[in-house]
């Protein structure tokens, strides 16, 4: 990344083979905060894809490959150790390609950044094997056991609304099972995906192991990488429809695929629960980060004694947010990712209009200071009154807003979580046991929290059930995907 002598512009580069390599094209990045252009991000062309596909596969077959699991886990800590040196260089580039508020970076997307290296470096020490002694007719017998070895060369194709984390979410433990990989981070939040590769290098990771290029999706870096034969298996975070066409592109060579995708998730608030604790969880799940969390609360259900109580103390809690630039400790929300982003949102803001739903609080842009009206700044929004078959109440819109609804029965609460393409998150809030565990069990999701939201365990695993995702990563379940499992059978 770096600025180059002379240009007053940040220059966001490629790694390639350990190292940084400009391109002949260039794309603008603008500023969330104030809309400013600033950097000059270099687009991998299709010959720099192939030749960071090509390092990759060298390093496969070479040093990394044959390195010993202790010392790339000895590589992976220095890993931790480089992110958390560099801690405030990786806070100030998320921030500024997201605008989401430093409070926000520096207790989630950074720590989890050298989490994620942590947590796999831990589990591949001590990876569980299978042992079998077998009859022969001979009567001498055979014994059989398992390995794992690498799956090979990886593509990461990453979204933006948690670069870091998501990105490292992934290489994480495709590095630690001895694969080597090519990212490409989102065109719009390229900047810590950039700084990873001085990192890589401090720690001693072989050139090639990580490689990252930059750009769009079809007819540019996205698309070359996954049609591209060198790559073995493809890891994808981003929107369902971008999932099925990256399905599409690993079909071609049978590549295997992980897929985590949308989400409409809802939250299930019974009577009994912890009104205030309630209100909180609701709070963050629909408006942390701007609401831009594939996780969060777009559809609220509340039964009906609490209803009324509930939707003014969540509209009140939403009108007290502080709305500011990143570096504000005060800021609770910063302004939505790009220009485009923010058209989006707010053309679901006006379809919700539309569609007859009751606005509570927001929908619309909100007022800011001269130096900030450049950003693409967006009210918390609360809406109620939309019937379940509205366009707003199907479809993922990924900005700060909820609609609030009330049921009568628990086997309502199930049914109107349950109706949706989606399958990724719910959260269900009640100080009844017995209720959660059955709620729990019942929604199709592939995570249920109960009295909690966004809380994770990363040895657990994460994914989504339906159009959400295909297939689990986290602890043991990152092996299935990272690994192919090799039987070995001795005649003895
Ligand atoms: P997106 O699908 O538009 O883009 C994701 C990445 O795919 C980007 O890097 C993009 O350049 C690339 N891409 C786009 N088209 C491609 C193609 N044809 N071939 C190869 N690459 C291609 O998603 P986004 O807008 O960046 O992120 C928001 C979406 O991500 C939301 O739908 C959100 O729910 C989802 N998300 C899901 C999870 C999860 O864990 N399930 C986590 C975060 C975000
Ligand atoms: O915390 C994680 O591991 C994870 N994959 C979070 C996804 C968040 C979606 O925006």
């Amino acid at each position: 990344m770096h600025t180059a002598k002379g240009s007053a512009l940040k220059q966001v580069h490629n790694f390639i083979a350990g190292d940084y390599v400009a391109s002949d094209r260039t794309f603008k990045k603008y500023s969330p905060i104030t809309g400013e252009h600033i950097a000059d991000i270099h687009e991998a062309d299709k010959a720099q894809v192939d030749a960071a596909v090509r390092a990759a596969q060298a390093a496969l077959n070479g040093p990394w490959g044959q390195m010993s699991v202790q010392a790339r886990v000895a590589i992976l800590e220095k890993l931790v150790d480089g992110i958390t040196r560099r801690f405030d260089a990786f806070l100030t580039a998320e921030c500024e390609d997201t605008g989401k508020p430093y409070a926000l970076a520096r207790s989630l997307d950074i720590p989890r950044g050298a989490a994620n290296f942590k947590v796999f470096a831990d589990l591949v020490k001590d990876v569980p094997g299978e042992y079998f002694e077998t009859a022969t007719p001979d009567g001498r017998g055979a014994i059989n056991y398992s390995v794992r070895a690498p799956v090979g060369v990886v593509g990461v194709i990453c979204p933006w609304n948690l670069p870091l984390l998501l990105l490292t979410w992934k290489v994480g433990p495709a590095l630690a099972c001895g694969n080597t990989v090519v990212v490409k981070p989102s065109e719009v939040t390229p900047q810590t995906a950039a700084l990873l590769g001085d990192v890589m290098n401090e720690a001693g990771v072989p050139p090639g192991v990580f490689n990252v290029i930059h750009g769009f999706g079809p007819g540019s870096a996205g698309e070359f990488l996954t049609t591209h034969p060198g790559v073995d298996a493809i890891t994808f975070t981003g929107e369902t429809k971008t999932g099925a066409a990256i399905m599409q592109a690993a079909a071609i060579g049978a590549r295997p695929v992980s897929l985590e995708m949308g989400g409409k998730n809802a939250g299930l608030i019974f009577a009994d629960c912890d009104f205030d604790a309630a209100v909180e969880g609701t709070l963050r799940s629909a408006f942390a980060n701007s609401g831009q969390v594939c996780l969060g609360t777009e559809r609220v259900y509340v039964e009906r004694p609490i209803f009324d109580r509930f939707v003014a103390a969540l509209k009140s809690a939403a009108e007290a947010m502080h709305i500011g630039a990143p570096q504000d400790e005060a800021t609770q929300m910063g302004p939505l990712v790009s220009q485009e982003h923010h058209a989006k949102v707010l053309s679901y803001f006006k379809l919700a209009r539309d569609e007859g739903a009751t606005v509570v609080t927001g929908g619309g842009v909100p007022e800011m200071p001269t130096a900030l009206k450049g950003g693409y700044w967006i009210q918390p929004t609360i809406w109620t009154g939309l019937p379940e078959d509205a366009r707003v109440m199907k479809e993922e819109i990924f900005g700060p807003c909820c609609h609030i609804a009330s049921f009568d029965t628990e086997e309502e609460a199930i049914a109107l979580a349950n109706d949706t393409h989606y399958g990724l998150s719910t959260a269900i809030w009640t100080r009844d046991l017995a209720r959660a565990h059955r709620v729990a069990r019942q929604v199709r999701v592939g995570i249920a929290w109960v009295n909690a939201w966004y809380l994770r365990d990363l040895r657990t695993p994460f994914g989504g059930a339906k159009q959400s995702g295909i297939g689990r990563e986290g602890g043991v379940h990152s092996l299935e995907f990272y690994t192919e499992l090799k039987n070995i059978c001795i005649k003895l």
